[in-house]
């Protein structure tokens, strides 16, 4: 690769995404991947596995068993918080955009409700000309939408906000974000076939966990995108993401798709739950707290390489990871090799879909030298992530919720790779 100098087009080892495309490069594309991948083919085993049958079909397919080390993260639990806490989606070791129902991120304030939908019931009353109250079937056959879409909760990526930078990896710093196909009814429907009183400015949304976890959505919104989701990637929702029902609110922070969906009220005022009143406030820098910061600003962060990766040998490796916006979709993501001082613009060689991950790559050459690693996304809007300096100067750092900044991946001389602080 070392020939091929006129691919550089940023500091330090960045090359040109053209690489990727393998247009028009004639013998630097073929030497790149010569040179990487593959040796060469001398003889052929047949393996074991060929020459008997194996299992025939099952019921529920599983992972293969040579991939169970790729599992979310579920932290300790807390005697005193039961069914409380989070689990991790392992960003870094996944491809592609969606993220697997089993690897779905889970964040719950207590527990996961075991419920049999044939007792559950969604009620929509307040400001309404009838309540009204659905059960399972009755929403099945209601007609459906899908889209794929991320969600996020706020308080990912916070522990960036404190002075020293965290130890760890895309998984335990970043995984509280995932992205699935949504299927369900939009919500507008639902609140049509109600009659919504003119007066109606809010939605309160209630779930059916005992934290009985309660959000306020202003009604534009809710007529607007909102979704009641029963399908996640085209299976009925996970227990983890509140089967039989949730709401769906894209873009916005992760708690206010409520799970476990059970009540929606109009009226003209926030109900002041406690999800929106103690917590899921955003601290300023003068201890004020400002109440009902919706949407997901936008963010990208590199999953390889990432925290704890141990880079082995210099040459060519990839540079990949994902982005995503709450204000539409990823319309571009630099990369910078050199802690920020130059950028090059990365390969998305997903569908950057409305309010979806898209996933970025570049190529990069490691001479063996110390390199920072940063990401940053533009969206559709036109926002661009901010640097870590900037969001702090804006929210003052006692703030822990919406944490987007840039995020920079250190690599040492021994190509260890560590969270740092640029
Ligand atoms: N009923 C209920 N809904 C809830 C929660 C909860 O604890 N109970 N957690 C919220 C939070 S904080 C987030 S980030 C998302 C997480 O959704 P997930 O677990 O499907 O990833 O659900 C939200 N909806
Ligand atoms: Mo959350």
């Amino acid at each position: 690769m070392a020939e091929n100098s006129d691919l550089a087009v940023a500091g330090n080892g960045l090359l040109s995404r053209r690489l990727l495309l393998g247009l028009s490069l004639g013998g630097a594309a073929a030497s790149a991947s010569s040179s990487l991948l593959g040796a060469e083919a001398t003889r052929f085993v047949i393996p074991e596995w060929s020459k008997k049958p194996g299992p025939g079909p099952s019921a529920y397919g599983q992972p293969s068993p040579f991939t169970t080390g790729i599992q979310r993260d579920p932290g300790r639990a807390n005697p005193l918080y039961p069914g409380g806490g989070a689990s991790r989606t392992p960003l870094h070791q996944l491809r592609g955009t969606i993220t697997p129902n089993g690897l779905h991120f889970e964040r719950h304030h207590a527990g996961v409700p075991a419920i049999d939908p044939a007792g559950h019931q969604l009620v929509i009353n307040g400001l309404v000309k009838k309540s009204l109250s659905f059960n399972y079937d009755d929403l099945i056959r209601y007609p459906m939408v899908s889209r794929i879409q991320f969600l996020e909760c706020s308080g990912n990526s916070g522990a960036l906000f404190r002075d020293n930078p965290p130890d760890g990896t895309a998984q335990s710093i970043h995984g509280l974000v995932s992205c699935a196909e949504w299927t369900g009814i939009p919500l507008s429907v639902l609140l049509e076939d109600a009659g919504v009183d003119t007066a109606a400015q809010w939605l309160s949304a209630v779930g059916a966990d005992a934290a009985s976890m309660g959000r306020s959505i202003p009604l534009s919104k809710a007529l607007d995108d909102v979704i009641v989701a029963l399908f996640q990637n085209g299976e009925p929702l996970r227990p983890e993401q509140g089967y039989p029902m949730r709401l769906f609110v894209p873009g916005w922070e992760g708690n206010v798709s409520v799970k476990w969906l059970t009540q929606l009220k109009l009226s003209r005022e926030p109900s002041q739950f406690r999800d929106e009143t103690s917590k899921y406030t955003d601290t300023l820098a003068d201890r004020s707290s400002l109440q009902f910061t919706f949407p997901m600003g936008v963010k990208s962060i590199i999953t390889s390489p990432s925290g704890h990766m141990q880079l082995r040998e210099q040459g060519l490796y990839q540079i990949e990871g994902l982005a995503w916006s709450g204000a539409g979709r990823i319309s571009k993501v630099e990369v910078s090799a050199d802690g920020g001082n130059s950028w090059a613009e990365a390969l998305i060689d997903s569908q950057a879909g409305d309010k979806s991950l898209a996933r970025f790559r570049l190529p990069w050459r490691w001479n063996g030298s110390a390199a920072k690693l940063i990401s940053r996304a533009t969206d559709s809007s036109g926002a661009i992530q901010p640097t870590r300096t900037q969001l702090l100067s804006e929210k003052g750092n006692l703030a822990f919720y919406h944490f987007n900044a840039q995020q920079c991946w250190g690599v040492d001389t021994s190509g260890l790779v560590n969270n740092v602080y640029v």
